[in-house]
Parts: C-alpha cells; sequence; structure tokens
C-alpha cells in the first residue's frame, strides 16, 4: 500500500515538473525586451502586389475591399449579412432611472425573428434633458449588462457567463451578486454629463466564448445540417461578437433618440479587437475605438512582442478562423499585418489606447500600427496621425487616428474614457459648448 502510495506520489511529482517546465518554456518564448524584436516588413497598404501605387480612386473603389477579403479569408472569417427574419422589441422603458437622470431602454433583438431562439438584449442609457437624437458610445461587456451598474432594474442575461467567484457567477449564470461589480469600467453618469448615450451587449448573447461554444451561440443559426463547427474561412468569436455590434447598429438606426450618424465603437481587449473589426467592415459607425486590445487587434503581429499569433491561437482557438492557425510562428507570411485593420476605418476617425503597464498588448506595436495606417488616412484627405514618434504617458494624440498611452494596467479607466469622450467631441464637432 505505502509502495503504492510512494509511485503515485512520483508519478504527481513528475508530472507537476513537466508542467512547470512547459509553462517555463512559455514564459521564455515571450519575447518583452524591445531589442529582441526581429527585423520586419510591413504589407504597404498603399501598393498593389504588382507594384502599381494605389491613388484615392483605386482605394476607396477596389483596394480596400481586397484588403477587408485578406482579413475575413485570413484572420477573422467570413461573416453572415443582416438575418432577414429579425426583429427588434424595445422590452423597457424607464424615463426615470438613475435617479432622473437618463432613460434606461432594454432591447431584444431576436436574430431569426422568433423569441425562443438566438437573442441579444441591448441596454440603452439616454442622457435626459438633452435634445435628441443624440451621439452614443456602443461597446459590448464581459459579464453581462448587469455589471456595468447598480441599476437594479436591469435585466440579468440567461445566456451563458464565465464563472467568476469574487463577482458570485459560479454555475455559468448571471446572479444578483454582480450587479454593477464592473461598474468601474463604465462611468455611465458622467457618459450622461458630457451628453452621450450609451448602448451595451452583454457579448455572451451572441457567442459564448469559449471554443466549444460556437455550438451555440448565432453560429449555430447558419450551420449546414451536420456542421458544428465554422469552415477554415468562416467567422470565430470575434467576427461573431463584430457582426452582433452590426445588428445592435441596425437597431439604432431606428431609434429616433439615437444619432445613429454619430455612433462610436468602443471596446477593450478582445472586445477592442472586435471593435475594429466591426468599424472595419461597417461604415455606419462613425469612429471606432480600441483599448488595449494587442495582439490580433491594434497590434503589428509581426513584431512578436507580448502575445504572439501562435499564443493566441492556442489560448483561443475560437476566436479567429481556421486559416489563422496557418500563421503560428509565420507573421512574415501573413499577406497583411494589423496597421492595415486600422487603415480599412479611414477616413474615419479611431482611437487606439494602450497602458505602459500592459506589454502583453505591446504598447508600442499598437502604436506603430496607428502610424503605418497613417499614409492611407492622408490619401483620403485626413490629417492621419499627428505624431512621429510614440508620446510620452497622458500625452493625447487627437488627430483622425488618436492615441494615448496612460499609465497602469489593463482595464479601462475613467482617463480612458475622458480621451475618448474629448476625441468623440472634436471629431462630430458637437457637445463641446455643453462640457
Ligand atoms: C488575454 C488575451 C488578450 C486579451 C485579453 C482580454 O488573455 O491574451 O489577447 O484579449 O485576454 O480580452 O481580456
Amino acid at each position: 500500500m505505502l509502495k503504492c502510495k510512494q509511485f503515485f506520489l512520483q508519478i504527481v511529482l513528475l508530472l507537476l515538473a513537466a508542467t512547470v517546465i512547459s509553462a517555463g518554456e512559455q514564459q521564455n518564448s515571450i519575447n518583452y525586451d524591445e531589442s529582441k524584436v526581429p527585423e520586419y516588413i510591413l504589407p504597404d497598404p498603399l501598393v498593389l502586389s504588382d507594384g502599381t501605387e494605389v491613388n484615392e480612386t483605386l482605394w476607396r473603389r477596389q483596394h480596400r475591399g481586397e484588403i477587408l477579403r485578406l482579413f475575413e479569408e485570413h484572420i477573422y472569417g467570413k461573416s453572415p449579412g443582416r438575418p432577414s427574419s429579425m426583429r427588434f422589441e424595445v422590452t423597457s422603458v424607464a424615463k426615470d432611472a438613475l435617479g432622473g437622470k437618463a432613460t434606461r431602454k432594454e432591447v431584444s433583438v431576436y436574430f431569426t425573428g422568433r423569441k425562443d431562439d438566438q437573442k441579444m438584449s441591448i441596454l440603452i442609457y439616454l442622457p435626459n434633458g438633452r435634445a435628441r437624437p443624440v451621439p452614443t458610445f456602443l461597446a459590448l461587456n464581459f459579464y453581462g449588462n448587469h455589471t456595468i451598474h447598480k441599476d437594479p432594474d436591469i435585466t440579468l442575461p440567461k445566456s451563458w457567463v464565465r464563472n467568476e467567484k469574487k463577482f458570485g457567477i459560479t454555475e455559468n449564470r448571471a446572479t444578483e451578486a454582480s450587479r454593477g461589480v464592473r461598474s468601474h469600467r463604465w462611468p455611465v453618469e458622467r457618459i450622461l454629463d458630457r451628453g452621450y448615450a450609451l448602448a451595451t451587449i452583454y457579448y455572451g448573447d451572441i457567442s459564448p466564448d469559449f471554443a466549444k461554444g460556437l455550438k451555440n451561440g448565432v453560429h449555430s443559426i447558419y450551420y449546414k445540417p451536420g456542421q458544428t463547427k465554422p469552415a477554415p474561412h468562416e467567422w470565430g468569436s470575434i467576427a461573431a461578437w463584430a457582426w452582433g455590434l452590426s445588428r445592435a447598429m441596425d437597431y439604432l438606426e431606428t431609434d429616433d433618440d439615437i444619432d445613429h450618424k454619430k455612433v462610436i465603437v468602443m471596446g477593450h481587449s478582445r472586445l477592442g479587437k472586435t471593435a475594429l473589426w466591426a468599424g472595419a467592415q461597417d461604415e455606419r459607425f462613425a469612429i471606432a475605438i480600441s483599448n488595449e486590445s494587442g495582439c490580433g487587434g491594434a497590434a503589428l503581429s509581426r513584431r512578436r512582442f507580448g502575445e504572439t499569433v501562435k499564443q493566441i491561437n492556442t489560448n483561443f482557438p475560437h476566436w479567429f478562423c481556421g486559416n489563422f492557425e496557418r500563421y503560428n510562428n509565420k507573421e512574415d507570411e501573413l499577406p497583411v499585418d494589423q496597421h492595415m485593420l486600422i487603415a480599412l476605418i479611414a477616413p474615419r476617425p479611431v482611437y487606439i489606447a494602450s497602458a505602459a503597464d500592459d506589454l502583453w498588448a505591446d504598447p508600442r506595436g499598437e502604436f506603430l500600427a496607428a502610424k503605418h495606417a497613417d499614409a492611407v488616412y492622408r490619401l483620403l484627405g485626413t490629417d492621419g496621425l499627428a505624431a512621429d514618434k510614440m508620446p510620452g504617458l497622458h500625452q493625447p494624440v487627437t488627430s483622425t487616428i488618436g492615441y494615448h498611452i496612460r499609465e497602469g494596467k489593463h482595464d479601462v479607466t475613467e482617463y480612458d474614457w475622458e480621451k475618448y469622450m474629448d476625441f468623440a467631441d472634436i471629431h462630430l464637432a458637437q457637445n463641446r459648448k455643453q462640457k
């Protein structure tokens, strides 16, 4: 019996050692040293493969579409369009929410038109006492609409939620315990005071964020009989979340309280990647904002600094399309890099934000992608990015490509929001007097 126990213990120790070594190896293979960034050549968004230089007409008529298709085919996967039978239902309107400051609306989007099928819920806060329609921030959230504010009347999501003990989520179900737990990332009152509306959706309503979850979310509406996962060129989760943002835009266009020419799509981290992809594909978004989106978002993949293509495809195999795996450790073979994603948003304003301690997301790579999108923005007649060098901490750049890096870690702070609203004030040319 004793021998058996010792044997068992040895096996456990061996397994443990193996895990530590492989975690260590993984850690070592992540580069945080600027001097070790390999040399790389970025694809030029303004030169065709046969050497032809792209002028404004060629960009607008042809080349923009070609680049968009490369991102679809190799990175995010192709998404379907607007479902023909989709329906919206305003399920509640409270004109005296948040102590009278706001009108709160909740809207159900039934993707197939059927109430008992796939649906998402949009939570909207409109500022009271302001002329309508109002410009609006649209952003997905990570744990449910009820986590962005303590407001007791926000409906809890019914879809799968990631377990998080500190938020009181244990059985993949939202509970009362998580009301307001993420409110520090959502300065709702301040957004309203500055004359903006906020629309938010729980991203899991669109597609639950785990590899096997692609069976359950909106993907399932589109599978052919017997299909259980997307084909290698079809949409992964990020594309599905971006698709959800476009469906929200479909609704916002019908809502007279919302200035649908002034909808700003914003997101943090994986949802920052999503906001950029949504902004790139859907030209109805007036502004796109990426908060620390990193690898597969604003950061250049070829730098291989912090999170790499291989890391992200290994840890999150469902985020991108199957084809993206071809580029694990082969970043130089990618037909595009992320500066071209930003360029797809041109000439609409775009804001890229980094945090100094968030090296995993490669702040310098995020800035450089913004910088290398500048040529396209200038070709289309804007002032591009008004910074040659990476600015210091808390020195926001507010040209048509905006950028800041703040101190601190991976998060969304009030500082970030203030800068986004300043940027929106400038570029939507309104609200300035009312601040
Ligand atoms: C990390 C991931 C990042 C970023 C982040 C997030 O684990 O490696 O690319 O997306 O998650 O979304 O919070």
